[in-house]
């Protein structure tokens, strides 16, 4: 890594977070990790070009991460919109040593009894009532609602305006469109895709695409 790189890192570390990926979910995920109280001393990406995405520098490919950890960056944040990718990246850095903290944007509503994961990220306006369980790696988009009780799996992804009613499950890497609705107690299994717009009334199995109002399975 660049010795200026290691330079501009600053001296309090306690705060300092390094994002991963500097794309459009970067953008949103840098701001609210600032809104949260996080200094972000740049970000990483597959293109190295030089840029900066909200202000936040581009300081090289991930193959720096090593030596950021070495120089006393303790925290990461996967900034991947990508389900499998974010999962995977987000397995890389725990073993890596990284610790990964949540981002949470302006205006959210989160119950003291709602459980958050390492890495997730709930953006402005999101709702996350009683004893809701939110799983590592997660992203609650923007004004999206998760009632009582309800399970949002690792990696999943709850896009803008969703809501979820109570006790609702979804499994590990689903993605629900924006403006999607699921009843209560509905289940919807791993690595789906559910349409925007959509109002889930029946469970799902995994590994299924499903749309409409009500939402009928595409494929599988
Ligand atoms: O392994 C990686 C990697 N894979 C892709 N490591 C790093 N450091 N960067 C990676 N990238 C980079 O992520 C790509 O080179 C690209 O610059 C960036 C992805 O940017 P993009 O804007 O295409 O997607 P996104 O994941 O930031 O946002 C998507 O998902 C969000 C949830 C978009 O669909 C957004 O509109 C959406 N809100």
């Amino acid at each position: 890594m660049k010795s200026e790189v290691i330079h501009s890192l600053g001296s309090d570390l306690d705060s300092a977070v390094v994002v991963i990926g500097a794309g459009g979910h970067a953008k949103v995920a840098i701001e609210a990790l600032r809104f949260s109280g996080w200094r972000v001393i740049g970000c990483t990406d597959f293109d190295p070009s030089p840029r900066t995405v909200v202000g936040a520098e581009l300081l090289g490919g991930d193959e720096i991460l090593p030596d950021l950890r070495s120089a006393g960056i303790r925290y990461a944040f996967v900034a991947l919109g990508n389900n499998n990718l974010r999962q995977a990246r987000g397995e890389d850095l725990l073993n890596e040593g990284f610790e990964l903290p949540a981002a949470i944007g302006p205006n959210c509503s989160i119950s003291p009894t709602a459980k958050l994961g390492r890495g997730v990220a709930i953006f402005g306006g999101a709702v996350i009532n009683a004893d809701a369980q939110i799983e590592d790696l997660a992203i609650i988009n923007t004004n999206a609602s998760v009632d009582h009780d309800c399970v949002v799996g690792t990696a999943a992804h709850v896009a803008p305006g969703s809501a979820l009613a109570g006790c609702v499950k979804i499994g590990n890497r689903t993605f629900l469109g924006a403006g999607t609705t699921v009843i209560p107690g509905v289940t919807i299994g791993a690595d789906c895709m559910i349409g925007a717009g959509s109002v889930v009334v029946r469970d799902l199995p995994d590994l299924v695409t499903a749309l409409g109002v009500p939402a009928r399975v595409r494929s599988s």
